[in-house]
């Protein structure tokens, strides 16, 4: 059938790595057990008002005690690795000092479960969780942060670091500093410039301080996960353009640029300044940001196309100075999250970052779609649009591949319908279904398909 003729016309570089994403709040309920401490996003998702339906990671998906069957649900789609995240405030329920081993357990019991089952463990230290008790003390707008998520970093290799082969730090720092300091958006849900901005900048000198520590301890293969928005200008005009520039600046050069060249883009700092925010910089802070990295984790949903407007729209921005900047409607199909469908812009995004980190290993750590709940009469999930989505992605991506980007792995995000965030239960990514009366888990045609396109590469067909 047509899928399969375009699982199988898709070629990857051998020992590719393919794989699919969680991460900690999204996942695994058991808020209270085992001695876990509260995190910044228990805080905002209790409070009225914030969340879709006031919706919260309470229950998830239950993963915290239902993780041996989702492992074998990855052996059975034949995946290479599985990328998760780990709960700072399970780990040091107070964010620093004294370490639960309840916590650490769950994670060792996990990572066996995975080693047992063949499939690669890929730890991110931070995925927006940020213990309650460093949020009472400043949280990322204080510089101490920084090196608390260093000694964090210390504490999971010391307890963990035998088995595990992947390290990321940070997962989208655009997001825990923009979309949680300007937008409001997320946990802490502020909205001040001045946050935001120091947020940046004690999120990325954490990556190089928790990269240091993890390096002299001697743990291997360290990274980090950005996001990427690419942005296009509305038309050519030079508001346009500039408004693009801006935004491109705030969300994808302003996190990438420093780590790997150890300045941050000089237009970024300058409009940053301009808006009364500026990067709390000291003196050697971007030696320890660019401290060397072993791969880059990309994540990739859709492009934006912006304009410049003359009157604030009125609507909170996740951009520091953005005020007169406002999206465009995406053009064509959208998702249920509203986010348009941009595969080109995957490739090209590729190329540019080959081009501004040049040799830097790129592990695609995120790409997928929402889509509504699609459960049929006969209890299997057709969700033929997330199949489209799913290999035009790895087409545009294998593109870019065979115009010269490094990219070794492809994490499908997500494994699981889970908790996306603010939005709550309402928008499903998984490639597996879940249904939250019963927690039973459906893998999706997407999951097929995938698993179809992951047979077929490994056969060498
Ligand atoms: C990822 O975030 C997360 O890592 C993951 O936890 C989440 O479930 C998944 O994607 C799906 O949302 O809003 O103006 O700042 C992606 C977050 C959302 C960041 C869109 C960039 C666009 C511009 N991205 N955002 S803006």
């Amino acid at each position: 059938d047509v899928r399969e003729d375009r699982a199988a016309g898709l070629v990857f570089p051998p020992g590719f790595t393919f794989g699919a994403a969680t991460a900690a709040y999204q996942i695994e309920g058991a808020v209270d057990v085992d001695g876990r401490g509260p995190s910044i996003w228990d805080t905002f998702s209790h409070t009225p008002g914030k969340t879709h339906l006031g919706h919260t990671g309470d229950v998830a998906c239950e993963h915290y005690v239902r993780y041996p069957q989702d492992v074998a649900l990855m052996k059975d789609l034949g995946l290479d690795a599985y990328r998760f995240s780990v709960s700072w405030s399970r780990i040091l329920p107070e964010g620093t000092g004294r370490i639960e081993q309840r916590g650490v357990d769950f994670y060792r019991r996990l990572v066996d479960e995975l080693l047992e089952a063949g499939i690669d463990p890929w730890l991110t230290l931070y995925h927006w969780d940020l213990p309650q008790a460093l949020q009472d003390k400043g949280g990322w707008t204080d510089r101490d942060t920084a090196h608390r998520f260093a000694e964090y970093a210390g504490v999971l290799y010391d307890a963990l670091g035998d088995r595990i082969p992947h390290w990321s730090t940070l997962n989208e720092p655009m997001c825990s500093s923009l979309l949680g300091h300007m937008a409001g958006q997320h946990a802490p849900g502020h909205t001040d410039p001045v946050e935001a901005s120091r947020a940046v900048h004690h999120l990325l000198l954490g990556h190089g301080l928790a990269i240091q520590t993890l390096r002299d301890k001697g743990a291997d293969h360290l990274g980090i996960t950005l996001n990427f928005t690419p942005m296009k200008a509305a038309t050519d005009s030079a508001a346009d353009l500039d408004a693009a520039r801006r935004l491109d600046g705030q969300q994808n050069r302003m996190f990438l640029v420093p780590i790997v060249t150890g300045e941050y883009p000089a237009d970024v700092a300058e409009d940053l300044t301009a808006a009364g925010a500026p990067l709390p910089i000291e003196d050697g802070d971007l030696e320890i940001i660019s401290t060397p990295v072993d791969w880059l984790g990309v994540n990739y949903y859709f492009q934006s196309t912006v304009r410049a407007v003359s009157e604030p729209t009125g609507k909170q921005t996740a951009f520091i100075g953005g005020e007169l900047v406002a999206d465009l409607e995406p053009e064509g199909p959208t998702t249920t999250m509203g986010w348009g469908i941009n595969p080109e812009a995957f490739t090209e995004l590729l190329t540019w970052i080959s081009g501004v980190a040049p040799g830097l290993p790129m592990f695609i750590t995120e790409n997928g779609s929402a889509w509504p709940d699609q459960v049929s009469a006969d209890g299997q999930v057709h969700d033929p649009e997330r199949v489209d989505y799913l290999l035009r992605h790895l087409a545009a991506m294998t593109e870019a591949i065979e115009a010269g980007a490094d990219v070794r792995g492809y994490f499908a995000w997500s494994l699981l319908d889970n908790y996306e965030w603010a939005r709550g239960y309402d928008q499903r990514f998984g490639i597996v279904h879940v249904d939250y009366d019963t927690q039973v888990r459906t893998p999706k045609d997407s999951a097929r398909t995938y698993a179809d396109v992951i047979r077929t590469a490994k056969d060498g067909v």
